[in-house]
């Protein structure tokens, strides 16, 4: 029988590329994110090749999301594979001229969507004694840059929580991964410069990003790995990226 990955957050980037991939493998597939119309063309797309499960699913809905589960069909209730990937960054201001409700909305979306999924799906991983959580963190997670502030520190949850997973999983055979990527080509900066495509394509401008498919393969390769091993994070970025010296403010 076909084992079962639940993508969130499928409707574009990383998640669409994860669901094509699995789909490639084999997979049958439960798919949800807000936009409808594009999880409708996704599900036709792959049901050609594999089982699929698509609906409409805001993460921040925690009894959405339980119901979600609980509700699944017979077939697609037994879940191996967890790819929290549902997030966001909204904005790139200075903390002290942000909007509250960009935050609240990350803190929403990254932190609470994560956990409300993760809890409604474990708690059958660890009574079949077999799955794989792989939470989508970044960069952003450990390294600080200006503007990175809200979103940042969500990234920096996903991180700790996937390793305080670890910890609590660790006499099961459940396995916990964090993927971190850098700059990554999507609708990320899009979502994150609120539709303005100048500004977001400016973001890529003269660079050779990561794409969509480069996460999938590092998630497709994390959970192809034997059982007994368990990647506890992959940090990755393009080529073209790298860091910066320390800013110093000097006066003049
Ligand atoms: P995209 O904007 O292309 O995709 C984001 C996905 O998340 C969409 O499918 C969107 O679907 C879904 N989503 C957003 N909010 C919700 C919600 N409330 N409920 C359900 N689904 C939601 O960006 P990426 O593919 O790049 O981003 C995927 C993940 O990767 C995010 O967690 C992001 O933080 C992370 N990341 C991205 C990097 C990058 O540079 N691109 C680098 C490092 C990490 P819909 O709008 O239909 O709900
Ligand atoms: C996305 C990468 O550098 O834009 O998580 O924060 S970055």
């Amino acid at each position: 029988m076909a084992k079962i990955a639940f993508i969130t957050g499928a409707t574009s980037g990383f998640g669409a590329a994860c669901a094509r991939l699995f789909a490639a493998n084999g997979w049958s597939l439960i798919l949800c994110g807000r936009r409808q119309e594009r999880l409708e063309t996704l599900r036709a797309e792959l049901a050609a090749k594999v089982s699929v499960h698509a609906f409409v699913l805001d993460v921040r809905d925690e009894a959405a999301v339980k119901r979600a589960v609980a509700e699944l069909p017979a077939e697609f209730a037994d879940i191996e594979i967890l790819v929290n990937n549902a997030g966001l960054a909204l904005g790139l201001e200075p903390a002290q001229r942000c909007d509250m409700e960009d935050w609240e909305r990350m803190v929403d979306t990254n932190i609470k969507g994560l956990m409300y999924c993760t809890r409604a799906i474990l708690p059958g991983m660890v009574a079949r004694n077999q799955g794989h959580v792989v939470n989508i963190g970044s960069v952003a997670g450990t390294y600080p840059y200006p503007g990175g502030n809200v979103y940042g520190a969500t990234k920096a949850f996903v991180k700790q929580f996937s390793l305080n997973l670890r910890a609590d999983l660790v006499n099961t055979r459940v396995r916990v991964t964090n993927i971190e990527p850098g700059l990554a080509e999507s609708e990320f900066s899009l979502v994150r410069f609120k539709g303005d495509s100048a500004k977001a394509d400016h973001v890529y401008q003269g660079t050779e990003p990561l794409r969509s498919e480069d996460i999938a393969d590092i998630v497709y390769w994390a959970v192809s790995r034997p059982a007994h091993v368990n990647l506890n994070s992959i940090e990755v970025m393009p080529v073209c990226q790298a860091f910066a010296p320390f800013a110093i403010h000097r006066e003049s």
